[in-house]
């Protein structure tokens, strides 16, 4: 199994504070990895860096936004000083906006664009020429089901998921000649702060009924736990997935693959 291995690598995870960053940033430290996140207050780095040592790995964080590309490039210069070369960079900072789309005003939807795509686009191109003088590296970037379907009041996360998805591929097309492999994960419904939202509980008690509607929707009958998540990291920032490259790995239960069930 040593191709899993990550030992002596560095990733960085951004803004894995909980939920599903925290999740595959303790996965590959588990795999041998050294850890790296950021966030974009001292105080949300501090509660990351509390549950990390709760689990027993000792990670470093930075505070730093991931649209801000010079604050980017401080990051990345001050990882390389102080922990290493970044081999793993996953991005995984991200935010949504549940509006319908005629009453979302246009800096709305340029602020999903601006994390959700434009940031692993500045992430990308502050690590891939370390990588590239290293003699290779991975790039996993967080899509989601909205990679590839769309939905009510989600046209601005969907645009921007569906354009990370073709970024991946492109970098995977640019620099993939370099020993690079850049691919994403294409989480299903999975039950973090993010979705939130969509599972409370009725004041009669009830399941809500986006919360009944995944759960229909989802071969496995359920939502994703964030760790469903953490082999195909594993695999995706390994050696074992070498040749593997531009693709979306889709991690949903099945959801892509079913139609729903009959009436
Ligand atoms: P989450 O619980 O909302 O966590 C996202 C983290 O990113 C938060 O800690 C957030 O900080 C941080 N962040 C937001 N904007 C940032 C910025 N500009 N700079 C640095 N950090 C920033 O989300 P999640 O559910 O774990 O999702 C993680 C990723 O998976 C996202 O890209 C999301 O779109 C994607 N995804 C989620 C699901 C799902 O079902 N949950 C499914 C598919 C894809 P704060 O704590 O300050 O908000
Ligand atoms: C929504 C959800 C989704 C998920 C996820 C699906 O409102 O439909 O928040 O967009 O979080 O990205 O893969």
């Amino acid at each position: 199994m040593d191709m899993f291995r990550l030992d002596g690598k560095v990733a960085l995870v951004t803004g894995a504070v909980y939920g599903i960053g925290f999740e595959i940033a303790k996965a590959l430290a588990t795999a041998g990895a050294t850890l790296v996140f950021n966030n974009l207050s001292q105080e949300s780095v501090d509660k990351g860096l509390e549950n990390y040592k709760k689990v027993g790995i000792d990670a470093k964080g930075y505070v730093c936004d991931v649209t801000d590309e010079e604050a980017v490039q401080k990051m990345v210069q001050q990882i390389k000083e102080e922990v290493g070369v970044i081999d793993i960079l996953v991005n995984n900072a991200g935010i949504i906006k549940r509006i319908p789309m005629v009453e979302m005003s246009a800096s709305d939807f340029r602020q999903v664009v601006d994390v959700d795509l434009n940031a692993p686009f500045i992430l990308a191109k502050a690590v891939l020429p370390d990588m590239i003088t290293k003699g290779g590296g991975k790039i996993i970037n967080i899509c989601s089901m909205m990679s590839e379907l769309g939905r009510e009041t989600v046209s601005a996360y969907a645009a921007a998921k569906g354009g990370l998805k073709m970024l991946t591929r492109n970098i995977a097309s640019e620099y993939g000649q370099y020993n690079i492999q850049c691919n994403g994960i294409g989480p299903g419904y999975i039950a973090t702060p993010q979705t939130a939202p969509l599972r409370e509980e009725q004041e009669n008690g009830e399941r809500h009924p986006f919360d009944q509607f995944i759960v229909g929707r989802t071969p496995a009958a359920r939502w994703g736990e964030t760790t469903d998540l953490a082999g195909p990291a594993v695999f995706l920032a390994s050696s074992a997935s070498d040749f593997v490259n531009g693709h979306v790995l889709y991690v949903d239960g099945g959801i892509l693959a079913y139609i729903g069930k009959q009436p």
